[in-house]
């Protein structure tokens, strides 16, 4: 039997036209796209400086209150994706602003929040009423429906970087949100109290996992920064990764929520990682050091060059390899999480 129909152009869209009317469409007009040998993202490696940025922040201080906004934050919006509130396809990060003696008040929502905290000392979150002081380098968890609000009780200004899964559950029209009737959420649990009960490495034997996310909220700077430190004392970095920690769940091991991974990276002076690629979107924040990052192949390829406090994100499948300069900690987070659930996860080491 003859294979081909042999079938005009102008046939063809005949067809198409009649079908559309219909709201059907022919797939095999786009199967090689959905198909793609390659993932295909939207949006684009970039570098935010926060000597740039910082100065924008202090103004947005002046004309709105944290209470007014809700939440202040300058979004770091994806240049392949203006208007989207997006870093990465499947992420969103902004750097957030609250100032002495402010209030963001309570709030909840299906989306799953982490900070990880840029400057400033003496301003706490509060997770269903616990609160956890934060000084820079820590890492705060407001997992999904947790009631939250921040207060400032110190001086000065205080910054840190909000990473959400907003477009993950954008995707999904999975989003709710609600306001509380008072702008803290009432509780007596001292601070202190998560730490004690899940961040020693002791748990209640009828403590029992109830919830898909890590019940320890805060991990301060004070105990991952020394980590770090013993680990790159105590063995040789990975070529491709330098020395790459996660932060657990200490249920589970597992990721500390589940469609948002967070990781403490520490490289070397002079460390040049191997060449990588992994389907993740992650996003960076520099804690310590500089150095520079190479991104994408060929004519495409951009280098970004970092420092202290300065944001960029990497999207899925962008090849990259890190150049280190000075001793660095980066912190990062992505949707590992989240694609190795789906079974939809990958990477790839280089060797050059
Ligand atoms: C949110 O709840 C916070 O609680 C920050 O600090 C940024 C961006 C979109 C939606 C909710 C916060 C947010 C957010």
């Amino acid at each position: 039997m003859n294979q081909n129909r042999n079938t005009s152009r102008s046939e063809l869209k005949e067809f198409y036209q009649r079908i559309d009317r219909h709201e059907l469409a022919p797939l095999w007009e786009v199967i090689h796209k959905l198909l793609a040998r390659l993932p295909i993202t939207r949006a684009v490696p970039h570098l935010w400086c926060y000597e740039d940025v910082r100065p924008f922040l202090l103004e947005s201080g002046e004309i709105i209150s944290a209470k007014e906004a809700e939440r202040r934050v300058l979004i770091l919006e994806n240049p392949a994706l203006r208007g989207e509130a997006k870093t990465a396809d499947s992420l969103y990060a902004g750097l957030q602003l609250i100032l002495p003696g402010e209030v963001a008040p309570a709030h909840r929502h299906t989306q799953s929040a982490l900070r990880f905290i840029v400057e400033g000392e003496g301003a706490f979150t509060a997770v269903d009423g616990e609160r956890a002081y934060m000084n820079p380098g820590d890492l705060i968890l407001t997992p999904s429906w947790s009631w939250h609000d921040h207060g400032h009780e110190g001086k000065g200004p205080m910054v840190w970087l909000d990473g959400l899964d907003i477009p993950q559950v954008q995707f999904y029209g999975a989003t709710f949100g609600e306001g509380y009737d008072a702008d803290a959420f009432k509780s007596e649990t001292p601070p202190g109290t998560c730490n004690a009960r899940y961040g020693a490495n002791l748990r209640a034997v009828d403590d029992l996992p109830e919830k898909p996310y890590s019940p320890l909220f805060c991990y301060p700077f004070s105990q991952s920064g020394p980590a770090l430190e013993k680990l790159q004392k105590s063995r040789k970095p990975n070529p491709w990764l330098g020395y790459k920690m996660e932060y657990h769940n200490p249920m589970d091991g597992g990721p500390v929520m589940p469609t948002l991974s967070a990781f403490l990276h520490g490289m070397p002076k002079q460390f040049i990682s191997q060449p990588y690629q992994t389907t993740e979107h992650q996003v960076f924040s520099v804690k310590e050091g500089s150095g520079r990052t190479w991104i994408g192949e060929g004519e495409d390829q951009i280098e970004i060059s970092w420092k202290p406090k300065d944001h960029f994100v990497i999207p899925g499948w962008y090849r990259y390899s890190h150049q280190i300069e000075n001793d660095s900690v980066l912190f990062s987070f992505s949707d590992q999480g989240s694609q190795q659930k789906l079974g939809i996860w990958r990477e790839k080491q280089h060797e050059i």
